[in-house]
């Protein structure tokens, strides 16, 4: 009875230094080095200039195509180049991502360029943000649209990402990088609206099967998430428009492309640093709400922050956010929210710090993750979690020891 009772104070005390261990943005070394580990890199070190490493052949037999390596009897042969590399900078950990842009199997240019990339950019790694600190808070139809809706407003990372580029490719209309090396673009088109649910009187813009296209120069490039981002078909491929299931749809193509990953899954980078997931945020829970204005979405109760791919526009990242949840939608598609809604995780965090007075833990919690500077607070707090621990297992040993 004695041995129960202790056990009993043990558990609670367990829960207690647990409950009081603040909660952190998942930004260690091992945290990025996992992401960095879901990208199909080509080589493991950062290159001093990642086009002129050797990269690994990718062959497409189809034929009538733009080929942005060499033809070989009718074969088309390309080197694709990625680097996905993770350090710590005097306690910030980055990430530093090359890529020459050139995907891992078929691409269906039909015309135009299709060019190899020098892209090389360094980002702190999921750098923490807060709901109290709002990168994006738009008041109205207009203040939303002239940012969504413009393709080079993510040229503009927030400064707190560190974000530095390296490469000779410039990355003005760029929002992030795809796990298989091809660019993630801004959601728009080159006239500045949805590329595949236009408002009236635009235009659609075509892409192949795997929801990517070049643009002008040459830069391959998606706009929505596909499928073909964590699984590379094999052989050809075809058009969209082509494709029943995705002329039909584009948006729902897009989240069926992922019937065999519906779990949290990273597909890519933003340039702020922030991580890219497919459509689920966990097994078989699908992200239809909770995201923001930029399609970023607090998604745990640590206040980690990510941006997951969503059947309505802006589909990946529309903005750097995090950013407000209005009751309107942009102007520039006809397949956008017409209102946003908080995750529940974002209504806590919201919730716990705009009452300083409620608990003692809650209220310098969120101080800590808003004022950023994170690596330091972050390290700091996962000693004290080290701490708790230790002196946990020390006292559940304690409790075995009484009950024997
Ligand atoms: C990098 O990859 C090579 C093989 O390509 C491997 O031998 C080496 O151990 C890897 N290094 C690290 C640090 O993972
Ligand atoms: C990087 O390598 C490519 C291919 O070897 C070369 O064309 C380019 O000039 C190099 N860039 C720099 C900055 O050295
Ligand atoms: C890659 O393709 C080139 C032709 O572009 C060829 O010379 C080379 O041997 C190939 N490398 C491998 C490892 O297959
Ligand atoms: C791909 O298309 C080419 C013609 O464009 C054809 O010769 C080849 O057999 C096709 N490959 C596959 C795997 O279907
Ligand atoms: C990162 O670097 C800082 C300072 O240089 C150091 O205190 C910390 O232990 C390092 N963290 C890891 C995970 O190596
Ligand atoms: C966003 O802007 C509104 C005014 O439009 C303001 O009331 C609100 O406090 C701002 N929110 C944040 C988190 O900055
Ligand atoms: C959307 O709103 C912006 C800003 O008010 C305006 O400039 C633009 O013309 C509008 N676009 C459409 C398609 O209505
Ligand atoms: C916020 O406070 C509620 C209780 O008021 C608690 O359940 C929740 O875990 C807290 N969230 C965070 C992130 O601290
Ligand atoms: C929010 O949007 C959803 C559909 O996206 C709609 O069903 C709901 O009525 C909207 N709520 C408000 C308050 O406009
Ligand atoms: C804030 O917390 C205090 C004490 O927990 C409570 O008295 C007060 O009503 C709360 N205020 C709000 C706005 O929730
Ligand atoms: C919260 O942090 C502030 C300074 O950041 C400090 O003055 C205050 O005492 C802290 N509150 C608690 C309850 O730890
Ligand atoms: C100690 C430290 O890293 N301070 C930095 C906190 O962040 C600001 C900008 O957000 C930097 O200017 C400080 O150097």
């Amino acid at each position: 009875m004695a041995s129960q009772r202790i056990c009993l104070i043990t558990l609670v005390l367990f829960y207690a230094h647990f409950a009081n261990v603040q909660s952190a943005t998942s930004n260690s070394l091992s945290d990025c080095q996992a992401v960095a580990s879901s990208f199909r890199t080509t080589i493991n070190y950062t290159a001093s200039n990642i086009t002129a490493t050797t990269g690994v052949n990718v062959t497409c037999s189809q034929s009538s195509l733009v080929c942005p390596g060499q033809t070989i009897n009718g074969v088309c042969v390309w080197q694709r180049k990625l680097s996905a590399v993770c350090r710590n900078a005097s306690g910030t950990i980055k990430i530093r991502i090359q890529t020459n842009g050139l995907p891992p199997r078929c691409a269906d240019v039909p015309s135009g360029t299709f060019s190899e990339l020098n892209v090389d950019f360094e980002v702190n790694f999921n750098p923490s943000v807060s709901i109290n600190s709002l990168n994006q808070n738009f008041s109205s139809i207009s203040t939303l649209s002239q940012t969504i809706c413009t393709l080079t407003s993510v040229s503009t990372v927030p400064s707190a990402s560190g974000f530095v580029s390296y490469g000779a490719t410039l990355l003005a209309t760029a929002s992030g990088v795809s796990v298989d090396g091809v660019m993630i673009f801004s959601p728009d088109s080159a006239n500045n609206i949805d590329p595949f649910y236009p408002p009236a009187g635009g235009t659609a813009e075509s892409v192949d099967a795997c929801l990517a296209h070049c643009q002008v120069s040459g830069v391959y490039h998606y706009h929505i998430a596909t499928g073909c981002q964590v699984n590379p078909p094999t052989g050809n491929v075809s058009s969209c428009a082509s494709t029943s299931a995705c002329s039909s749809s584009v948006s729902s193509y897009s989240i069926s492309s992922f019937s065999s990953y519906q779990t949290k899954t990273v597909i890519g980078l933003a340039k702020d640093g922030h991580v890219i997931y497919g459509p689920y945020l966990s097994a078989g829970t699908r992200v239809t709400s909770g995201f923001d204005a930029c399609n970023g979405m607090f998604y745990d109760s640590n206040g980690n922050y990510a941006y997951f791919a969503t059947s309505t526009y802006p589909y990946l990242a529309g903005c750097f956010g995090p950013a407000n949840y209005p009751s309107f939608g942009p102007n520039c598609t006809t397949n956008g929210p017409s209102n946003y809604t908080m995750s529940s995780y974002a209504l806590a965090l919201l919730s716990n710090s705009t009452n300083s007075s409620t608990t003692v833990s809650s209220s310098n919690s969120t101080t800590t993750v808003s004022s950023s500077n994170s690596t330091t607070t972050t390290t700091r707090r996962s000693s004290s979690m080290a701490i708790h621990f230790n002196l946990n297992i020390f006292l559940l040993l304690l409790t075995l020891i009484v009950m024997l």
